[in-house]
């Protein structure tokens, strides 16, 4: 009997451990004319303009583009027309009681000028804008960074389900390139109500709710962003250099259920639900 119990302790945290669950570095592809994407990527150039997304390799002039060589992947720009572009990893197998941690790295090509570039990644069953969860997983509008930066959200799939990982590109007109490189998720085993040591655990109540929305964060000096959605993905509210404890007013809002977004001072961004009573 010991030593079953001793292996089952030895095997629990092995069951407990992160593992690769889809990677993509865009590194196999080739820096050919025309449009090149990975296996299994879509991309929608939903305004049909001239812009859209495609590899973006180092080169000769430019040898630091890419944060893992040869590749990256890159976002053009329009003169006249906002980027609208959606970039579609295949559809994955997500796992009821799986929690998944994407990460990948994102900045602006730098021109020398103020440029700025926009970008959200939403989950979607299909690979159609149509398709999309309107409420994203993350969301950086002020990407004016020339240093490759970390993005990384993560969530627990209640149910056995097909999703993509969607790219969505929407930067002013004229800015100049976006860049994306090295996407990662891991999986790991939980229940819904654990969360992975390297999040930090943000506690959003009451929820239900009625009148106001409290955060509180470990890191008590450290700023957040935070956004409140509507079941229809719409923007109602948006807070910068929130700390914790910050309260929220919602008795304004019509009942239903809601969606919080929190980026904390190092760009995590942890996301939930959240409901409103009358
Ligand atoms: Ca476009
Ligand atoms: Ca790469």
């Amino acid at each position: 009997m010991r030593r079953i119990v001793c292996l089952l302790g030895l095997l629990l945290p092995t069951l407990l451990l992160p593992a690769q669950f889809f990677s993509e570095n865009f590194d196999e592809l080739q820096a050919d004319t025309g449009q090149q994407l990975p296996a299994g990527w879509t991309a929608v150039n939903q305004n049909n303009d001239n812009a859209f997304w495609d590899v973006l390799p180092n080169s000769n002039n430019f040898p630091n583009n890419a944060r893992s060589a040869p590749n990256a992947m890159h976002m053009s720009f329009d003169i006249d027309d906002p980027a609208d572009d959606w970039l579609f990893t295949p559809l994955l197998s997500f796992r009821q009681n799986y929690r998944y941690i994407v990460r990948f790295w994102y900045r602006k090509v730098d021109t020398g000028f103020d440029t700025v570039e926009k970008l959200k990644v939403h989950l979607s069953p299909g690979i159609d804008p149509q398709d999309v969860d309107p409420i994203p997983q993350f969301i950086d509008t002020l990407i004016d960074s020339k240093n490759y930066q970390l993005a990384e959200f993560s969530f627990v799939s209640n149910d056995d389900v097909v999703r993509s990982i969607a790219f969505h590109a929407f930067s002013e007109p004229f800015q100049f390139l976006l860049a994306i490189d090295d996407v990662e998720i891991e999986e790991t085993l939980v229940n819904s109500t654990e969360v992975p040591a390297i999040v930090p655990p943000i506690r959003v109540f009451p929820n239900p709710t009625t009148d106001i929305l409290a955060i509180h964060r470990p890191s008590e000096q450290m700023r957040a962003h935070i956004q409140l959605y509507d079941d229809t993905g719409r923007l109602i509210r948006e807070e910068n250099s929130a700390r914790s404890g910050h309260q929220i007013p919602v008795d304004d809002l019509p009942p239903g259920f809601y969606t919080y977004l929190i980026r904390d001072h190092r760009g995590r961004q942890t996301s939930g639900r959240f409901t409103i009573h009358p």
